[in-house]
Parts: C-alpha cells; sequence; structure tokens
C-alpha cells in the first residue's frame, strides 16, 4: 500500500479549485446538471459549492453574439487531491462524454469546463494556463463564483467583487 492510501482521506492534501461550466447547445439544463454531478462523482474530488446557472448571451471573439444561442453559465467550488492538469483531463473526459466537439475557437458547444482558479496557482504552461486567463473579464464567471464565495479572490488580481464592480461600472 502506498503511504498515500494508507492516510484517512481528511489527512490528504487537498486544494480548493473553481470550474466554470457553461453550455449553449442541446438540453443546456439536463447537460449542465449532469455534468456537476459528474465532477462531483470524480476520484479525488469532493464538491463544496454550486451556483445557480443563468442565461447569458454568447460572447465570440468579435464581440456578443445575440444571434448565437444562449449560455447557461455556472460555478462550481470543488475541494481535490488531483493535480491541476489530472483535473483538466477528468473534465475534458467529461465534456466528451456530453458531446463536446472542438471547432471554431469559443464556438457554440454543448458543454464547457474550466478551471477558473486552482488554489493560489498562478502558471502559464501550453497545457494549462492558471488562474484562467479571461475568467477576470467576464461577468457571467465571476458573478456566479461571487454568489457562492462572497470572498473569492482570483491569485494575482484580486477580489471577485471589485473586479466584477469593474466590469459592470464600464458597460
Ligand atoms: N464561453 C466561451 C465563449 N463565449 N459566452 C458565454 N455567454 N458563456 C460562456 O461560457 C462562453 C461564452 C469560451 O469559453
Ligand atoms: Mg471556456
Ligand atoms: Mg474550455
Amino acid at each position: 500500500m502506498s503511504a498515500d492510501a494508507r492516510k484517512s482521506p481528511d489527512a490528504r492534501q487537498t486544494t480548493s479549485a473553481v470550474i466554470a461550466v457553461g453550455a449553449n447547445l442541446g438540453d443546456r439544463q439536463a447537460t449542465v446538471l449532469a455534468a456537476v454531478r459528474d465532477i462531483a462523482e470524480l476520484d479525488g474530488v469532493q464538491l463544496t459549492a454550486t451556483s445557480a446557472f443563468i442565461e447569458t448571451a454568447a460572447l465570440k471573439l468579435d464581440g456578443i453574439d445575440e444571434a448565437a444561442p444562449a449560455y447557461l453559465n455556472g460555478v462550481v467550488i470543488v475541494r481535490t487531491e488531483l493535480s491541476p492538469e489530472a483535473l483538466l483531463d477528468r473534465l475534458r473526459e467529461i465534456e466528451q462524454r456530453h458531446g463536446r466537439v472542438r471547432t471554431e475557437r469559443w464556438g457554440d458547444r454543448t458543454l464547457d469546463l474550466d478551471i477558473v482558479s486552482f488554489g493560489d496557482v498562478q502558471q502559464q504552461t501550453e497545457y494549462l494556463t492558471l488562474p484562467h486567463p479571461r475568467a477576470h473579464e467576464r461577468e457571467f464567471v465571476l458573478a456566479p463564483w461571487l454568489e457562492i464565495d462572497p470572498d473569492a479572490a482570483i491569485p494575482g488580481l484580486g477580489p471577485v467583487r471589485q473586479l466584477l464592480e469593474g466590469l459592470r461600472g464600464t458597460e
């Protein structure tokens, strides 16, 4: 038995991670609910909070596209003993199980699961940038996150409450 397996679950090192959930194709409600359940059932992951899901206009590379199907967006917070990369791999598997096809960048999708932040990790690798490089400019990420964690902060950027006020103030 490995040293890690001998430890009680509580004794293992866990990190809090924030995951953004989005869907704008298919039965969005069913997909996001199933995705949250799938995340909760991952080995080495405990779901600690789930936001309400809000309907948001699709943001495309050249701005808001009211003609595109709207998104359902929400945020979940987990504690995990996985590495950021292992968590990302599990999330990509869940996206694929829900029919995610990767074509156009920021294109319509049945399910998008993004790691927004992972503890206080700040990294920029080819595989994964943390915190998520665009989370701070997305109301559809910040608003549901603030709802479930009023003290949330983005490592290196500051309190989510202030970031959100800044976004709303410049509308
Ligand atoms: N995700 C994108 C691109 N555009 N627009 C909304 N409203 N919600 C999203 O989650 C979203 C988006 C790529 O990650
Ligand atoms: Mg995304
Ligand atoms: Mg993504």
